[in-house]
């Protein structure tokens, strides 16, 4: 299954695997290639349960398509931004939980990107930078509202102002990333994860990805009355009720220490 030149779709099972195959340009973000991701999360095939996003060459994103930064207006930069949030939403409040498998330069529009998805597995060779602050310019995919939330203001604010660079072990301290993997090994643990991640309740995933960041966001008397109503809806299904009992007369794994 393809997509676009620079971008490709492929089933891996109940996985759909997203690779930028724009390698020579170190998978650099044109306009095509954002409406191509757009495009892709908006018409997973209907088995989907969960998928994959990876790059191809030596890096997994190099940012914004800087050769295509041209004089905007005020109001053609607002609508080019507005177009990366409505594709990396899609990705955020897709149909399925996103696991990026990171390598290489992560940076600029790559880090918002990845951190649009619910789990970053990051090898060896990773870096993060957000050289943004360097060339002139300012975040416009979605990065000032979620990059915070991995790292902090204060560090976002460092990343950007003096161009530090973190290394995978220092991204994944921090928590840019959830895994860190020796070199070469990252798709293979991200396809895992999301294997796993696809046998879970389809219910159970759409209330990670769409009720939880929402009752982490609310005052916390809020929080646990939608957390009482998610967990409600969650717990009547029939499928809970089958895996629960499943538990109960012992065909279903334990929890198995780490
Ligand atoms: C590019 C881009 C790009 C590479 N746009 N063409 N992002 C940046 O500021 C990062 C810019 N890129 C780099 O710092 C380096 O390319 C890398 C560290 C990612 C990789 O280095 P390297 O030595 O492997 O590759 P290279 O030789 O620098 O690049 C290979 C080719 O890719 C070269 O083109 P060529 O025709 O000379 O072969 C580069 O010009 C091209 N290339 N990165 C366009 N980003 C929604 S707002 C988001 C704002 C941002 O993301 S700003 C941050 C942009």
């Amino acid at each position: 299954m393809s997509t676009s030149t620079d971008l490709q779709l492929e089933m891996n099972g109940a996985v759909a695997v997203v690779t930028l195959t724009r390698p020579t340009k170190r998978n650099a973000l044109s306009d095509g290639l954002i409406l191509a991701l757009r495009n892709v999360f908006e018409t997973l095939p209907a088995e989907a349960r969960a998928a994959v996003i990876c790059g191809q060459g030596d890096h997994f994103c190099a940012g914004l398509d800087l050769s295509e930064l041209q004089e905007r207006d005020a109001g053609q930069g607002v609508m080019h931004s507005r177009m990366w949030h409505a594709a990396l939403d899609l990705v955020q409040h897709g149909p399925v939980p996103v696991v990026a498998a990171l390598h290489g330069a992560v940076v600029g529009g790559g880090l918002e990107l990845a951190s649009a998805c619910h789990i970053r597995v990051a090898d060896e060779s990773a870096f993060y930078a957000l050289p943004e602050g360097s060339r002139g310019i300012f975040v416009g995919g979605g990065g000032s509202v979620r990059i915070p939330k991995l790292i902090g203001v204060a560090r976002m604010t460092d990343m950007m102002l003096t161009g530090r660079v973190y290394n995978a072990a220092d991204g994944e301290h921090i928590g840019l990333a959830q895994y860190l993997v020796p070199v070469g090994t990252a798709f293979d643990k991200a396809l895992a994860l999301a294997q796993r991640v696809a046998d879970n309740a389809p219910l159970t995933n759409y209330a990670l990805m769409h009720a939880l960041p929402r009752i982490a966001e609310q005052p916390a008397d809020q929080g646990f009355f939608t957390e009482s109503l998610m967990a409600a809806v969650a717990q009547s299904a029939p499928e809970a009720k089958e895996r629960v009992r499943a538990f109960l007369e012992g065909k279903a794994a334990k929890v198995q220490k780490g």
